[in-house]
């Protein structure tokens, strides 16, 4: 199917481990061909005005662990051939090749990650790279994932490898979205078909010190304190990396509380808040939307971002919706 792909293409994906591992696999697969590939201003789960107008000029795109917004699909589909490659919950897309078996009905757990997607598709052997998406996407909380946990295990002791290393190589390789380096992430998938192994991965200079620079900066926000109102934490930080969910997770996770982050450094007018609340985070995801924000989140989590100028209401709502 792939090979049918003719014109020039563009292959879009997430900026995260298994955005960057998908990319990889499928950028080796169309070796020879007239392809390009981007991943979205970070932070963006859609493309903007500028970026739909850039990339309405490919024959083919192909979009990788990303569900973008129906709309943007079809703006994309007017003047080429669209292929999504994902895992993500969300609804099809028919007019495009969607392959995404967890939302035709398929057990989430048997389809961990786009990168093993991807490679299953490709028809690849078991590989550092369709397996390393998985460990990017689920961290530790793949060792309940018997049947994958177990391939992990397998493919580490056939390779001489710890699950730690794999740890490490995913956050290697998402230390360049935390940074805030869009460029960094769109090299990343040459770098691997360069190294193509685990090594190269883990003794990658650029991505240990960015790993250094991180592990410093959320060492230095932890130490400064936080306020507590009505026993929910609230930390203000203001830092230009893409952190405020690991800051929040530690915070949350060390404390037992309620827990707020509003990070002012991030973008220029706006603000990130995220929020660990010890109850369903639903109706406040559901409010932040209404209020028009960029806003999503799961059961016990909440992401936003706010302009400068509403973020202290929003704020206050979350602590009287957390009292
Ligand atoms: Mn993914």
């Amino acid at each position: 199917m792939l090979d049918e792909l003719t014109g020039k293409g563009l292959l879009i994906h997430h900026w995260d481990t298994d955005g960057i591992c998908s990319a990889k696999l499928l950028l080796e697969k169309l070796k020879g061909k007239d392809i390009t590939n981007k991943t979205p201003q970070l932070g963006n789960y859609f493309l903007t005005e500028d970026e739909l107008e850039q990339y309405s000029k490919y024959d083919f795109v192909i979009v990788a662990d990303m569900s973008l917004p129906e709309d943007n699909i079809l703006k994309l589909a007017e003047n080429a051939k669209v292929m999504i490659f994902d895992h993500h919950l969300g609804k099809v897309i028919e007019k495009v090749y969607h392959h995404n078996p967890v939302i035709k009905g398929e057990n989430p757990d048997l389809y961990p990650s786009a990168s093993w997607i991807v490679n299953d598709f490709l028809g690849n052997d078991v590989n550092l790279f369709g397996l390393l998406g998985i460990v990017g996407d689920h961290e530790q909380k793949i060792k309940n994932n018997k049947e994958f946990f177990e391939k992990i295990t397998v493919f580490c002791n056939e390779n001489n490898l710890k699950f730690e290393d794999m740890l490490k190589m995913a956050y290697l390789l998402d230390s360049n979205y935390k940074l805030g380096d869009k460029s960094a992430v769109e090299k990343a998938p040459y770098l691997l078909l360069e190294t193509n192994s685990a090594n190269g991965i883990l003794e990658n200079k650029i991505w240990n010190e960015n790993l250094a620079k991180l592990n410093n900066e959320i060492t230095r926000i932890l130490e400064t304190p936080s306020d507590e109102i009505s026993g929910i934490i609230l930390k203000k930080i203001n830092t230009p990396y893409n952190i405020i969910s690991t800051i929040t997770r530690k915070i949350a996770w060390e404390s037992g509380k309620n827990t707020v982050v509003v990070n002012s450094g991030f973008f220029d007018n706006l603000d990130q808040i995220y929020m660990r609340s010890i109850k369903n985070a639903e109706p406040m995801i559901q409010r932040g939307k209404s209020l028009g924000f960029k806003c999503g989140g799961k059961k016990e989590v909440l992401g936003a971002i706010v302009p400068k100028d509403k973020s202290e209401s929003f704020v206050q709502e979350i602590l009287d919706f957390l009292k």
